[in-house]
């Protein structure tokens, strides 16, 4: 498949997407949310693949949605969903887990699509926002719901309100990012995190990514029940037979997605 705004390609059993405006900043259009949408959907079917990374530049993960694009839309082009919103949400389908490498800025929908990731690693250089109030509108791809989940109400109001960013030091204190590695090692350590995560059991995998999501969805007793009954079902697998007889065994388990 040839891409305009994205480069594709697969290491061992890790699918790259990474984002290809440079001279935009990444800035998210609906072109390039129409491809990211199609290399994702293809590596989640792809048998061979186990975990996706997504990332941006040394200087922009993105900077958001595409301004220039926009700043003429009017209510009808945005709400009857034949711009900007319509193709979004792609990320969300994904089954197998995506990790977000973000280095430099990850501003408005950047911001959101890294949060949309299932978790984000951060380069030291990383710095996050929800500028979308200083040009007079708000957070359109869940920033006003995923930032307070992640970082508390009293940060995701600042950050709105204000449109200040978060380095990547303040985005950890916070919870927003699961950890912050040397700018020019972000891919190297990424990598290492998809590769271990890609050398389990997939349907596992998968288990976990679909129970933790329920924890922002569900009372706590419904999610510890969601829980329970995957964690019953893990046992009708050859996976966990083998992963449980392989550490008696003292050996490395060989796992084979059934
Ligand atoms: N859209 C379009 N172009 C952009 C964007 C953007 N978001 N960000 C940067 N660019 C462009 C600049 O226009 C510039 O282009 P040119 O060279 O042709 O003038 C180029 O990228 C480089 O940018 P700068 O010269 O500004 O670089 P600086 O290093 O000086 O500044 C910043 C970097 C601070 C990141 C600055 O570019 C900036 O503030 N960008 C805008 C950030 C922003 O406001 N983002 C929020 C956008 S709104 C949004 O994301 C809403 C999402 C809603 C999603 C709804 C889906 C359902």
């Amino acid at each position: 498949m040839n891409y305009e705004n994205i480069v594709v390609e697969t290491r061992e059993k890790v699918g790259i997407i990474q984002l290809n405006r440079p001279k935009a900043l990444n800035a998210l259009n609906d072109k390039l949310m129409d491809e990211l949408g199609t290399a994702l959907t293809d590596f989640d079917a792809d048998e061979d693949i186990g975990c996706i990374i997504l990332t941006g530049s040394e200087k922009a993960f993105a900077a958001g949605a595409d301004i220039g694009a926009m700043a003429n839309y009017t209510f009808m082009d945005v709400y009857k969903g034949e711009y900007i919103t319509r193709n979004w949400e792609q990320i969300r389908r994904i089954r197998k887990p995506v990790i977000a490498a973000v280095a430099g800025y990850a501003l408005g929908g950047g911001c959101e699509l890294a949060m949309m990731c299932d978790f984000i690693i951060a380069a030291e250089t990383a710095k996050f926002g929800q500028p979308e109030i200083k040009l007079g509108t708000i957070p359109g791809a869940g920033g006003t719901q995923r930032l307070p989940r992640a970082v508390s109400k009293a940060k995701a109001m600042d950050m709105c309100l204000t449109g200040r960013m978060m380095d990547a030091a303040e985005a950890e204190r916070a919870g927003l990012v699961s950890r912050i590695v040397p700018a020019d090692k972000l891919m190297e350590e990424t990598l290492v995190a998809a590769t271990t995560i890609a050398s389990m059991s997939l349907p596992v995998v998968m288990m976990v990514k679909e129970s933790i999501n329920r924890a922002y969805e569900m009372t706590l007793n419904d999610g510890v029940q969601f829980e329970r009954r995957l964690f019953h079902s893990t046992f009708a697998t050859e996976d966990q037979k083998e992963g449980m007889k392989a550490f008696m065994e003292k050996r490395p388990p060989a796992f084979r997605n059934l």
